[in-house]
């Protein structure tokens, strides 16, 4: 009766399928999932439990050089995840150039266990597939290396084997019935910002953050206030729109997959507010929850 428990951390560039692997892995839609790069901002933990294994994932910001605050504390999640995890999965896109970085350099010099997973294996050929597993034999030497497709699900259970071998032996973390450590508002305000990174072009989601500001569940009906907050007022006018067209998106898109994922009816009403510069600004990123 030895129960094994640990945390494995996902890390890769942004698109590399990071978020797609945890969901996969942890069969929920924990992590948001977009075409553009850093939609992932925080750690986020998804839990699988079964009777004798927890294996807590934390899904990473993807790994880049940091251009303003907001990128300087993303990347000390980044680092964080590479300390203090048991195992390290390093998700590459079969296609991605790889030079080398201070990321491999990290990979190579870390006492956790290795694992390369080259993904999105169902837009490549055979040839494509091998000559990237010679490759990063070469480049790393990890201890396995899976070619996968995250999204179709091919080779994810064979990689949920590898963890669970791997796991130290250690008692639960958290209750087994937990499925993730972050607050249903933290899941709300990251289902608006992916409504938000798939409406708008540009800039936009990048300069935007959601904080949910009030959340009551009532037997009926769960009501919920979030503050969409941006950096200039014409950026609140683009997430506005004409006549309220395009906010009033956000809050239906939105407020269907809130009902979804907690499987009630769900009351949204949203406001968008300007901080000039909160990107830069500490005592914001503090509130939003960026500084570790
Ligand atoms: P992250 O930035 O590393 O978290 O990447 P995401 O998980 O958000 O995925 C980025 C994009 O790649 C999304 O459009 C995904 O649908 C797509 N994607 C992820 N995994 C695969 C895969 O195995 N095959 C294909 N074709 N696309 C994938
Ligand atoms: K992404
Ligand atoms: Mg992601």
């Amino acid at each position: 009766m030895s129960h094994k428990a640990g945390f494995v951390s996902i890390i890769g560039k942004p698109n590399a399928g990071k978020s797609t692997l945890m969901n996969a892995l942890v069969g929920e839609k924990m992590s948001i999932i977009t075409p553009k790069a850093q939609t992932t901002r925080h750690r986020i933990m998804g839990i699988v439990n079964d009777e004798d294994h927890q294996i807590i994932f934390s899904d990473t910001p993807g790994v880049i050089v940091p251009k303003y605050t907001l990128q300087e504390s993303m990347m000390n999640f980044v680092e964080g995840s590479l300390i203090d995890a048991d195992i390290i999965l390093f998700v590459t896109d079969i296609h991605e150039k790889y030079d080398e970085s201070d990321v491999l350099d990290k990979l190579r010099k870390t006492s956790s266990p290795v694992a390369v997973l080259i993904n999105k294996i169902d837009k490549s050929t055979e040839e494509e597939v091998k000559e990237k597993m010679e490759f990063w034999k070469e480049k790393l030497n990890p201890e396995a290396i899976f070619a996968m497709s995250a999204l179709l699900g091919y080779n994810v259970p064979p990689i949920l084997t590898y963890i669970k071998d791997k796991l130290p032996i250690h008692p639960p973390y958290y209750e087994k019935d937990e499925l993730t450590d972050k607050s249903m508002r933290f899941f709300v305000s990251e289902i608006i910002r992916e409504k938000i990174f798939k409406l708008y072009d540009k800039e936009i989601p990048y300069s935007t953050e959601v904080v949910v500001t009030s959340y009551k569940e009532e037997p009926k009906i769960t009501r919920i206030a979030a503050e969409i907050i941006v950096e200039r007022d014409s950026q609140k006018n683009i997430l506005i729109g004409k006549a309220g067209a395009m906010i009033k998106k956000v809050g239906t898109y939105a407020r269907q997959d809130i009902e979804e994922f907690i499987d009630g009816k769900v009351f949204l009403e949203l406001f968008v507010k300007v901080i000039p510069d909160w990107r830069s600004k500490k005592n914001h990123l503090k509130r939003f929850g960026y500084d570790d």
